[in-house]
This record gives structure tokens, sequence and C-alpha cells, in this order.
């Protein structure tokens, strides 16, 4: 949890050196900040037991940026912060969620209107004040309070990546307790919603009150809402909220089935259970008195006459019909991916060596990873030209001959120009094992002209894969509009893969997508775009995405050997 309070102010560290016009050294900062944010292990055990040299194995952290994370650890400030901040004292966190809102607008809007937090900004911006300002205008205006809004719909909520690895680690806590003998998640993060509400854990135990002690007594714990001996609820410092349940070792199942959800899933399996003359609550399922099933989850399913349905299908939309009618899918697992066809390395905007990360992908157990660096005229990623993008392919073959036992694609991601046209050449496109193309700039366009710019992409015959389709940025930014029908289409027809990218905050395309698109026989590739060691294990969140979507294995291309993908490609070999 201190990584995410570092994270944050490395990320505002980053935008107030960028005001400053030191854009590298900002650079700097917004990636460390990038892998504070997802890194597992909590760095103040990390510089416990190895001081600032094991801070400066964490990727992209030398030596001035590890000094900074010993000063936080040990006062839990870092002083530059506090200094930079003085020139420019402003809610960075709350503005930098406004979608279109750099360091340089949000300097300009402290420093010509006093705009310092979210509610200065909605009012300059109602009272027509940010229009007048140059460089901005009044179609800018009306984009900030849009994106004002939306960022406010999500309010309240936490994101999956940032949520689960924590509640691992308390649940692994839990589970050594010799209190507690079975535990387990439950609620919208069982289901792996892309965002959670609070989190819910159900255990059972003999000693209620010892396991409700060590609950609360837990380190970072700001409110504690209610300790009883079947249920307590806490508040983390960052307002988290988390329930934990304990429950009767015979009901276990059935606590687990009602508290896992959704609501609207529940409603029906009830309804079911009636039909059947029988009754289920979070006790169990009865006949009459007699309690038939509560123990196992997969029983209490049985009893109703159901087959066991995943925890990610609960959402009411034709899982239970699906169940019925033995057309349940066979859903795609973590196990099933044989590579990662989308990652940055220190060639664009990575901070990882192709070495690094071919290494990362081989732990991970993978064949093959593909190396995508940005290519095109991305500047702010470091994107290549032509000319660098030929010499990583070179560079990648030598790497190839050295390395044994994983295969290195290359690839770029290549940006889609306002036309549809891409900004690398097809003879250099040729060239690559994968070709990534993507909407990096220009979100705002109508309906039609944005499909016209996707299906024109998807048809260049070197285009394999569109990454991150829909643009969204999770409680930022909004997915462009495009004819979902037309682009599935074509992406079809011209073998196409569309990319479910695994990052957290993006999961794009999204669940109800997916399952569109696969329904009209798209294929798709779940990927990490991993721009450092550490997000890699994304690629979790991209299965539980695609699984939310009933995608099958069949279905998500990198769950095939490197050849058989090229092969789905057009018959390129990795040759
Ligand atoms: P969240 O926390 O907003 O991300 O979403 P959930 O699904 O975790 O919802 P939560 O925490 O309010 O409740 C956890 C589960 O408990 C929920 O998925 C289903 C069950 N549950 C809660 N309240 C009700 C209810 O009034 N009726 C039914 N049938 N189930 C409920
Ligand atoms: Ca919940
Ligand atoms: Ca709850």
């Amino acid at each position: 949890m201190k990584n995410l309070e570092l994270s944050q102010i490395f990320y505002s560290i980053s935008d107030l050196l960028e005001m400053q016009g030191l854009p590298f050294r900002a650079i700097a900062f917004a990636r460390v900040a990038r892998v504070l944010e997802f890194l597992e292990k909590d760095i103040e055990e990390i510089y416990r037991e190895g001081g600032t040299k094991a801070l400066m194995d964490i990727p992209g952290v030398g030596e001035g940026i590890a000094r900074r994370m010993e000063e936080f650890v040990k006062t839990g400030e870092v002083k530059d912060y506090q200094k930079l901040k003085r020139k420019c004292p402003v809610d960075l966190e709350g503005l930098r969620a406004v979608e279109g809102l750099g360091s340089k607008r949000i300097k300009i809007l402290y420093e010509k209107l006093k705009v310092k937090n979210l509610k200065d900004l909605k009012k300059a911006a109602q009272a027509g004040k940010i229009g007048k300002l140059e460089g901005f205008g009044a179609k800018s205006e009306k984009n900030i309070l849009q994106a004002i809004d939306f960022a406010a719909e999500g309010k309240g909520r936490f994101l999956l990546g940032l949520v689960l690895p924590r509640v691992r680690r308390i649940i692994g806590e839990l589970g050594k307790l010799p209190q507690i003998s079975r535990v387990s998640m439950a609620g919208s993060i069982r289901r792996m919603k892309e965002t959670v509400g609070d989190v819910d854990i159900l255990a059972t135990s003999s000693k209620p009150k010892e396991v409700m002690d060590f609950f609360i007594g837990m380190p970072g714990i700001t409110k504690v809402w209610a300790k009883g001996p079947t249920k307590s609820s806490i508040r983390f410092r960052d307002g988290l909220d988390c329930d934990l349940r304990i429950v009767g070792k015979e009901s276990f199942g059935a606590a687990l089935q009602y508290f896992t959800g959704s609501k609207e899933h529940n409603i029906l399996t009830r309804r079911i259970a009636r039909k059947k003359g029988l009754k289920l609550n979070e006790y169990g399922v009865y006949k009459g008195e007699r309690k038939i099933a509560g123990e196992t989850e997969e029983g209490v399913y049985e009893a109703i006459g159901l087959p066991y349905i995943a925890p990610e299908l609960r959402t009411n939309t034709g899982e239970i019909e699906a169940a019925l009618s033995g057309k349940l899918p066979k859903l795609v697992n973590l196990g099933d991916i044989r590579g990662d066809c989308h990652c940055h390395t220190n060639w664009s905007d990575g901070s990882q060596t192709i070495e690094e990360a071919a290494k990362i992908a081989q732990k991970m157990g993978y064949q093959y990873l593909a190396i995508t660096d940005h290519a095109g005229f991305l500047k702010i990623a470091g994107a290549l030209d032509e000319k660098k993008l030929l010499k990583q392919m070179a560079a990648i073959d030598k790497i190839n001959k050295r390395l044994s036992g994983i295969k290195i694609l290359k690839g770029c991601e290549v940006d889609i120009k306002k036309d549809g046209e891409l900004a690398i050449k097809d003879e250099v496109l040729a060239k690559a094992d994968l070709v990534l193309a993507a909407v990096h700039s220009n979100f705002k366009m109508t309906k039609r002209d944005m499909t016209k710019r996707l299906v024109n992409a998807i048809k260049n015959p070197f285009v394999n894969i569109i990454t991150h389709p829909t643009g969204r940025v999770i409680r930022k930014r909004e997915e462009y509009s495009f004819d979902f029908d037309a682009v599935f289409k074509t992406a079809r027809e011209n073998k196409t893969a569309l990319e479910v990218n695994a990052h957290f905050k993006r999961l794009d395309l999204r669940d109800i997508y997916i399952r569109k698109a696969t329904d009209a026989g798209v294929k798709l590739v779940i990927n990490t775009d991993a721009h450092n060691s550490v997000e890699f294990s994304m690629m979790e969140f991209g299965v539980a995405t695609a699984r939310r979507g009933w995608a099958e294995k069949k279905d998500i291309l990198n769950t095939r050997s490197a050849d058989k993908l090229l092969e789905y490609f057009g018959g390129r070999t990795s040759e």
C-alpha cells in the first residue's frame, strides 16, 4: 500500500518536472511510478531487507530515485516533492484523472485561473472561463466538463488490478491463521469485475472472535465500521472497504455462492431452485426442512440442477440459460496462453531491454514474445521511425540466435493516422513478424470517420492486430465511437485480430464487446502491453476479462504456437 502512495507522489513529481521544462527527468519518475503501481512486494519490505541497493533492483530506479524512496520509507515524505509543489500547489492526483489534462494545461489553468482542484476546474469551465484561455477553446471546455462527469461516475470504485494483489495477500495471511479452515474471496472481486466497490471475504472458523481481532488489527486500517463474530467491516487508508464474514463449515459453499453474486445472477438461481420445489439461501439448499446442499458451491449448483458456473460468468446475461441447455462456454484459462504479443522496451517508452523482456516471458512459461515498440509519430512515447525499426529488427535477429527456449517475434505498434493510413511504410511493415496498429491520437472523431479509420487500418494487409481497439481508459477516457458491426465484419474477413489489452486501466476490448466480437467470428489476442518486467503478470486480468466475455481457447490466437498464430495471419512464418 505504501507502494501506491509513493507511486502517486512520483507521478506528481513527474508532472511538476514537466511543468518546469525537464522532460527527461519527468519521464524517469513516471516510469518508476508505473512500476510501483503494480509491484507485488512492498517497498518498505524491500528496503528493510536490502537497503537502497535492493531498491535499485526495481526497474527504472537509479541512485537518485532510490534515495527519495528511502526518504519516503523513513519519513513518509519526499522533500523535493514538497519543494516542487510550492510552485504549483494543486491537487495533481485529482486533476490528472481528467482526460485531456496534462501537466502543461494544469499549469496554465493554475496560473491564469487559480484552478487548484476538480471543484475549481468545474466552476471555471461552467463559467466559460476556460474556453477563453489561449490554447483551450470552447470545444476543449466542453470536453473537460464531460471528462469531469465521466471520471465522477466511477468514483468510490477501485480498479481490479490495484486491489486484487492486496486482497490475495490478506487472504494469504488469513489462511495462515490456525483458527481458519477455509477462506475465499467473494463479491465482485471474485467475479473479476473491472472495478470493485468493496471487497468481500468469507471464512470458516471455530474461533471467530480471534479471527476478527486479527482482521481489524491489520496494518493500514483507518476505520472499523463494524465488528462482530459473524461480520466485520473495515476501511483502509485509501478508502477501500473490506467485509469479512465468518460462516459455518456446512454452509460455506452456499454462502460463497450467495456472496459472490452478482445479485442479478442470484435472483435467477433462487428462482430456479423454487421451480424445483427447493429453497436456496446463503445457508444452503433445502427440500422442506431438510438441507440437501451447502458445504460446497459445486454441490449447491448441482442440487438445483445446474452445472458449475464460473464466477466470471455470473452476471445474468444468459449464463443460466446456457447452463440449463448444456451450452456454457469452455472458458479460456491463464495456463492456455503461450505467448504475449505486445510489449515495449527501452527502444521506445518501456524500461526494459529486449533480453530482459524475453527472460521474463520465458519465466512465465511462454514459447514466444513479440517486441512491439511504438512506431510512427507518437513522440512522447519515443516512437521509432522506419530506420530505427529496421535496426531493432536486426538486433532481434541477433538476440534470437543467442537465446534458446523462447522465440522473439519482431513487431511494432504502429500509429493509425486520421485517415486510417499507417505511420510506417508498408515495405518496412512487411519485414516484421507481427504488426500491431493503434489509435493514439484524434480520439474525438465522428462515428462515421472513426469507423472508416479503423476499417481502413484493418484492411491493410500488413496489420495483424488492432490493439486496445476502443481506446478507453477505465474511469478516465470514454471509448471512441465506431460501428462495431462494421469493424468486426472487416476484422473477420481480413483475418485481423482484435486485442484484449490486459492492463488493468484498459481491459480493452471489454467483456461485452469480446462476446460480440467472438460471436461475429473475430479472433482475439490477449496481451499485457508490458512496459517493464512487473507488468507481464497482468495477463491474468486480460484472461479474466476474456472469460467474462465468454471467450474460449479457440477464440484466442495466443493460445496457439507461434507458427500457428502466424499461419492464421496469412502464412508468414516466423523465420
Ligand atoms: P461491488 O462491491 O459494488 O463491486 O459489487 P458486489 O457484487 O461485490 O456487491 P456487494 O459487495 O454489495 O455484495 C456482495 C454480494 O452479496 C453480491 O454480489 C450479491 C450478494 N448480495 C448483496 N446484497 C444482496 C441482496 O440484496 N440480494 C441478493 N440476492 N444478493 C445480495
Ligand atoms: Ca463487494
Ligand atoms: Ca460488500
